[in-house]
């Protein structure tokens, strides 16, 4: 791997990032590493006040404590559409951008999230695991719910709602959608609040933004509602779910089963929901193709070569401003 010019800006790489990104990074930038989390005071002591640059991923947290600890610091670029992990309306107000890496992963995302609810409601692990433990001869796998005559809500139809949704017309389900706001020439049905949406539908894709805004609203409320027959399959993040409440949801049956790529303590998954019959749990993976993360890799590099050549970021957050982000 070819080494960093020697008047290169020098970056910070938080732990989470994957050996290839650190190299392609250590290329154009002299990198300083944290490869575990108890290892950032430390790099931070030694080049925190000379960093103009972080590359991060979910699980690194980026707050005004490692601001102030980076008084040169220009650009935040992270792997992942979501940066919930980022204080971003401090990074504006000190005038940090933040970039993150949307529409690369949306289709690899909702085909995750299609192929979760069609797990959930058709039980494929558990049948794959009843042909392996040899039961078949037996007896024949029980018949499983349907995704026939399914209403499915989505929460938060952006862009990887939006490509859900586009995959779920195919299936021949109703489609809802709550969020924010109502989208323009859309033809799903609106609702402006997620209980009166969850009252409408008996399946909840929740593909949302996590952060302070939306932590919990799936509430006990919100699965009440969806019912005994209810699935709730999440893409997003953990905390949008009171997990607790998903948990005690399940176990009593008022709600049918989850899917779940997300959970509110990454990687720890409680045993209670383990220990659960009607759920199928994946360990975060929804971007996680050989393909996709290259793609997020890229734009991750891309949006940092771009900033450092002085031609501003590619996909800056929304809460960067505009005149740090080169946008007219
Ligand atoms: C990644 C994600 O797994 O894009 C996101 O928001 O959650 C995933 O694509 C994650 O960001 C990796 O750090």
């Amino acid at each position: 791997m070819q080494a960093a010019p020697r008047d290169a800006p020098e970056i910070l790489i938080l732990e989470g990032l994957r050996p290839e990104i650190v190299d392609h990074l250590s290329a154009h930038f002299h990198a300083h590493r944290v490869a575990a989390a108890g290892e950032r005071d430390a790099v931070l002591a030694r080049a925190g006040p000379r960093i103009r640059g972080v590359a991060s991923a979910a699980h690194a947290s980026v707050d005004g404590a490692l601001f102030d600890r980076c008084p040169k610091l220009e650009i935040v670029s992270n792997f992942g559409v979501g940066y919930d992990n980022i204080d971003a309306h401090e990074a504006a107000r000190r005038g940090i951008v933040v970039t993150n890496t949307p529409d690369v992963l949306s289709d690899e995302v909702a085909d995750l999230a299609l192929g979760l609810l069609l797990a959930t409601v058709r039980r494929i692990p558990q049948a794959d695991r009843f042909l392996r433990e040899g039961h078949w001869p037996t007896r024949n796998y029980p018949l499983t719910a349907t995704l026939r005559e399914r209403r499915v809500g989505i929460l938060g139809l952006g862009r990887i709602g939006r490509a859900i949704a586009a995959r779920l017309e195919g299936f021949g389900v109703e489609i809802h959608y709550h969020g924010r706001r109502r989208r323009e020439g859309v033809p799903y049905a609106f609702h402006d609040s997620l209980a009166g949406m969850a009252r409408a539908v008996d399946v909840l894709i929740v593909a949302a933004p996590g952060g302070p805004e939306t932590r919990g609203i799936v509430d006990a409320g919100v699965l009440e509602a969806l019912g005994p027959e209810g699935i709730v399959v999440n893409i997003a993040r953990g905390s949008l779910v009171d997990e607790s409440a998903l948990i005690e949801a399940l176990r009593s049956r008022r709600l049918h089963g989850a899917g779940l790529d997300v959970f509110a303590n990454e990687p720890h998954v409680p045993a209670a929901l383990t220990a659960l019959d009607n759920v199928v749990l994946l360990p975060h993976v929804g971007s996680g193709s050989v393909h996709t993360r290259r793609m997020m890799a890229k734009l991750l590099i891309d949006n940092m070569v771009s900033w450092f050549s002085g031609k501003g970021p590619l996909t800056p957050v929304p809460e960067t401003p505009a005149l740090r982000s080169g946008r007219p």
